[in-house]
């Protein structure tokens, strides 16, 4: 059976369990899943601030899941399309936060929004976790 690569991309920081939804359901639509996190720099432009783990981090927890079957570093959104050539993805798999946004790309790889998982996010936890402190 030939191979069926898909890609997403993300922070991953603070990994729960919508990240993990999200890359189980990216994984089962192919035979390879590759993995673009998102740098720490990237994070501070997009997001105003550091992710909690640092970049080598992210990429050694992801990289350690069993869905994951390859990580590299994702260092600007401009080079999205690049990446997805790179990897030779036949699909691109996102979470619905980035619905449409990517739709350009579907000239080289079919583009998939998933469900986000709803309640959970990396931001509310590290606001219960700094409550909980006070
Ligand atoms: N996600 C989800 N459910 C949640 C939280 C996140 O399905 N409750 C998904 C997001 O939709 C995304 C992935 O998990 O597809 C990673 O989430 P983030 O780390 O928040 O990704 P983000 O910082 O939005 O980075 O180039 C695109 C960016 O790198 C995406």
């Amino acid at each position: 059976m030939s191979e069926r690569t898909v890609i997403t991309f993300g922070t991953f920081d603070v990994l729960h369990v919508g990240h993990v939804r999200l890359l189980a359901r990216a994984r089962a639509l192919g035979s390879r899943l590759v993995v673009g996190v998102s740098s720490d720099q990237l994070n501070l432009q997009k997001k105003g601030r550091l992710p909690v783990f640092p970049q080598e981090e992210r990429l050694e927890i992801l990289a350690s899941l069993g869905a994951v079957d390859e990580v590299f570093l994702e260092e600007s959104l401009e080079l999205k399309r690049a990446y997805v050539l790179n990897s030779g993805a036949a699909v691109l798999a996102m979470g619905d936060d980035w619905l449409g946004k990517f739709d350009e790309l579907s000239d080289v790889c079919d583009v998939v929004y998933f469900e986000r998982t709803p309640s959970i996010s990396t931001t509310a936890i590290i606001e219960q976790i700094l409550g909980d402190a006070d």
